[in-house]
């Protein structure tokens, strides 16, 4: 036990004559830079809602030798030999994810969210038709019809917006949009969107105009997995979501769908956009999935919602403006007019002091999307360290306070030092290095 201790610590193993280093010792500017993430991971409050920490399960998975296997095609029908042992992962990560989901048929393979949405208007569209969606600034996605974006450049795209002054969904606006466009495909979900979207009163919407329904709901994902949010699958024609945000999975994404459009979205993913699949991103895929049908993590959705909630109700009595007036899900955004502070300068201030967000477009803001008017705010991350309500407290106090005193050196001093304290009463990957 001694003497392999002793040659892991040179980075140095013997394996059938060949010397292994380790990353340590092979690479140090990249180890540094790993050992380095890992230390901003653990001594930063991250409130990007989009984020997470996975768990060391997921992340051996993740790291593991299923790396080194091509496995173009799908399980019992690939283009490799081989592929005995891939075929077991994908059926568990797609079986699971079915399971979960209550979905007729699933595909793990998408290598991200983004991929997971051009898969679906790959297998349904075809270039210059009508797609609407949620506008961007408004809290949509960048891969639902933006103008930067490919979605944006094949498909003749259309937005619905919040309303201005209640900062929800009107559904009779969308439904107007949708009746003037005739879209032949709808989407709903986003990424800066704080209250339960109508996933029923959409399928309404695109059944009159006659348009398929997908739905995209990447950051909603582990919420709807337990049930404590609305599930979009008995509604929607496709769902698509990414697995690393409060689904705690690996970075990637996956589509489900009604078993009538299986055989064209499979194709659509492999081969129309993709080639051999990631399988250790599938195997990680699936121990998120088995993760995810545990107490344990119904227990952790429960504390994402109640922290979200703790966090919207103090930074409203200390004085900020939220978005829609406050949260039914993980996020919170921030509209920081009355403060006199542009979103970006807030994302500067606090991430020097330790407090890690991204600054925002608000509905109709002022500012441009480098600058924005706003700060967007998530509990998975943090809650998944153990924070709980009167951590969300604290950490709303400090926000405040950091912004209130931003040009006093001993109040951002303060801050700095309570962040420390806080994030080291909960620590992240115990005993890793
Ligand atoms: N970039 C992600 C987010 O932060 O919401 C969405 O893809």
């Amino acid at each position: 036990m001694r003497v392999e201790e002793e040659k892991e610590k040179n980075g140095k193993q013997k394996n059938s004559g060949k010397q292994i280093k380790t990353l340590a010792v092979f690479d140090p500017q990249v180890a540094r830079a790993v050992a380095a993430e890992m230390r901003r991971q653990q001594d930063k409050i991250i409130l990007i809602a989009s984020e997470n920490y996975v768990s060391q399960a997921v992340l051996q998975a993740q790291g593991s030798i299923l790396t080194n296997k091509y496995a173009e095609g799908y399980p019992g029908a690939r283009f490799y030999g081989g592929c005995e042992n891939m075929d077991v992962v994908e059926e568990l990560a797609r079986s699971r994810a079915a399971a979960l989901f209550a979905a007729e048929h699933v595909n793990v393979q998408p290598h991200a969210g983004a991929v997971a949405n051009l898969a679906v208007y790959l297998s349904v569209l075809k270039p210059g038709d009508r797609l609407l969606g949620m506008e961007l600034a408004h809290g949509g996605h960048l891969t639902h019809g933006s103008a930067v974006n490919v979605s944006g450049k094949y498909y003749q795209c259309f937005s619905y917006r919040v309303d201005p002054r209640s900062g929800y969904l009107d559904m009779d606006e969308v439904r107007k949009v949708a009746r003037r466009v005739l879209p032949r495909l709808i989407i709903a979900g986003a990424s800066s969107y704080s209250r339960i979207i109508d996933f029923a009163a959409f399928a309404r919407i695109a059944d009159e105009v006659g348009a398929l329904f997908m739905v995209d709901m990447a950051h909603i994902a582990g919420m709807v997995a337990v049930g404590l949010h609305p599930s979009p699958v008995p509604h929607a024609h496709f769902v698509t979501s990414t697995t690393h945000k409060t689904l705690r999975g690996p970075r990637g994404g996956m589509i489900l769908c009604r078993k009538d459009f299986a055989r064209d979205l499979d194709r659509a993913v492999f081969p129309g956009l993709q080639g051999g699949p990631l399988m250790h991103i599938i195997a990680a895929k699936a121990v998120a999935f088995k993760e995810a049908q545990t107490e344990d993590f119904y227990r952790y959705q429960q504390n994402v919602l109640k922290n979200a909630r703790a966090l919207a109700e103090e930074l409203k009595e200390l004085g900020f403006n939220l978005v829609s007036g406050g949260t039914d899900n993980h996020l919170v955004l921030l509209d920081l007019r009355n403060k006199g502070i542009t979103g970006q300068e807030a994302e500067l201030l606090l991430d020097e002091l330790g407090i890690t967000a991204n600054k925002n477009a608000i509905p109709d803001d002022p500012q441009n999307r480098l600058i924005t008017s706003g700060l967007r705010l998530g509990t998975p991350a943090v809650t998944s360290r153990g924070m709980q309500e009167p951590e969300m407290k604290q950490i709303a106090a400090l926000i405040n306070t950091a912004i209130a005193g931003r040009k006093d050196s001993i109040v951002r001093t303060r801050v700095k030092r309570e962040v420390k304290k806080l994030v080291a009463a909960f620590p992240v990957y115990q005993n890793m290095r």
